[in-house]
């Protein structure tokens, strides 16, 4: 008997595929009432649930379980079924076991779904038929497909750190800065969970630039500067303009891509990088790149209302990405006034405020958050706000020009109901 583990959509994508495949499963969740209950009790009406906590009794009889990657390795029931000696498996190496068309994972602590997308959208240019899936949002079983040509998965440290066995012809671990550390014992902890990633993959790409991921002279390497090898990736600034490179050949130039900022030419680099490694023609993907405008709620451009422009970088979720945000910014703009707060990571954010302090003209604060950032911001003016409506027109009324970015730096769970809940009601405030 499998036993599936949380009842969000990776529970119910496991069940829907354990109950396909003829597979006797029981199901538990920890909460009284999970968000799919009514929906998963109409799909699965005989199926033995429990709810509301975790007892030992819903081991009995289970030999494998499939678990969901919101449920941390601390719980109890992880402890006792791994004393009992029971795989606790996820839903990525379930489908991995299934898969028949190449998997190429992605993980990293930014920038993960933007190069996920991006390689997406590289694939189907090719003519050839992906599935994208994963930690972007469509659980991975949901993907599985005989027709497609290629599967490209958004992978998060979670569901690594249940997976013991992938088979993934590329993946790229993009970047590593410290996240979700309430779920570890240490960063270290963090950066092996992200690195075991490579494990699985027969062919590597590095990101050059970063520090935490170990080096290797069969990968393919991407970053910043001039390429090393013919088969990496690179830029290069001539006369004051910057280009992309593979090798020594000039691909195109950084000012014809729509998104802004130097992260996102990073993300594309190691999008060049995963198709070149699995053959898309560079010219599609160059087309793709020039064409690709992003996704919503990462530094997405919403509107200009008398001379201030809007961003919703909403999807930035802890202090590095939104630290990525405001440089991209900054360089481009006087008068920057910052909407951040909500559920603080357990990160350091000296880094952030010394940047605010710097750079940035004032900052409304949202979220349980607000008191403690306030306390840590000197220079820059602050101000509160107790919903969106009024942190935008705060913002408004700051300055006369320049730019209103919503670049939390934190978890969304205290005021909405995710990041995407959280972005949309600032594009609406700012509506009007
Ligand atoms: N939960 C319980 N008890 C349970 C099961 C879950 O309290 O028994 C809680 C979790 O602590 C969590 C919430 O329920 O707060 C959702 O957890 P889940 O594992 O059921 O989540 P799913 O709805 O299946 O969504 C998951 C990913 N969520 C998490 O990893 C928390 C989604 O990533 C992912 O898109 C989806 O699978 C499909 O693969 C979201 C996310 O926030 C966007 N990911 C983190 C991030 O990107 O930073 C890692
Ligand atoms: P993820 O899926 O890893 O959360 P996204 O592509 O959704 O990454 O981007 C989330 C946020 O992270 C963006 O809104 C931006 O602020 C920041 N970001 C994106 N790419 C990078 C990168 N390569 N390095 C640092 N920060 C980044």
């Amino acid at each position: 008997m499998k036993l599936v583990l949380g009842l969000g959509v990776t529970g119910f994508s496991i069940a829907s595929f354990l109950q396909q495949q003829k597979i006797a499963f029981k199901a538990a969740d920890s909460r009284k009432n999970p968000p799919l209950l009514s929906g998963f009790l109409s799909e699965f009406p005989t199926v033995d649930l429990t709810l509301g906590g975790w007892e030992k009794s819903i081991l009995q009889g289970v030999d494998e379980i499939f678990i969901s990657p919101g449920i941390a390795q601390s719980e109890a029931i992880v402890v006792w079924a791994l004393e009992q000696g029971i795989d606790v498996v996820s839903d990525i190496e379930l489908f991995s076991r299934y898969a028949q068309a190449p998997i190429i994972g992605i993980t990293g602590s930014n920038g993960k779904s933007t190069v996920t997308q991006l390689l997406g959208e590289m694939i189907s240019a090719s003519g050839q038929k992906v599935a994208v899936g994963g930690n972007i949002g469509i659980p991975a079983l949901e993907c599985l497909d005989d027709e497609v040509a290629f599967y490209v998965l958004e992978l998060s440290s979670y569901q690594l750190d249940y997976s013991n066995n992938l088979d993934l012809l590329t993946g790229v671990v993009l970047n590593i800065t410290p996240d979700h550390l309430d779920r570890y014992d240490s960063f270290d902890h963090y950066v092996s969970s992200k690195l075991s990633l490579y494990k699985y993959c027969h062919q590597l790409i590095i990101n050059i630039d970063e520090p935490l991921v170990p080096q290797s002279t069969t990968a393919i390497h991407f970053g910043v500067n001039m390429p090393k090898n013919e088969q990496d990736f690179g830029t290069v600034t001539c006369h004051g303009s910057c280009y992309f490179l593979k090798g020594d050949d000039v691909l195109m130039g950084v000012d014809e891509m729509q998104l802004i900022g130097e992260h996102n030419v990073v993300n594309i680099l190691a999008a060049f990088a995963l198709g070149d490694q699995i053959g898309i023609d560079i010219n599609t993907m160059i087309d793709c790149v020039k064409n690709f405008k992003g996704l919503e709620h990462r530094l997405e451009w919403v509107t200009e209302q008398q001379g201030i422009v809007f961003y919703n970088d909403s999807k930035a979720t802890n202090s590095f990405a939104s630290i990525t945000a405001l440089n991209s910014l900054i360089s481009k703009h006087e008068n920057i006034v910052l909407i951040a707060g909500g559920i603080a990571k357990e990160e350091s954010y000296a880094e952030f405020f010394e940047l605010i302090d710097r750079d940035v003209f004032g900052v409304v604060l949202i979220g349980q958050s607000a008191m403690d950032f306030d306390r840590s911001i000197h220079t820059a003016k602050t101000l509160h706000a107790q919903d969106m409506d009024e942190a935008v027109s705060l913002a408004k009324d700051m300055i006369n020009n320049g730019v209103v970015l919503l670049s939390p730096g934190c978890a969304s769970f205290d005021m909405f109901d995710n990041f995407e809940h959280r972005g949309r009601e600032f594009k609406q405030a700012i509506a009007g």
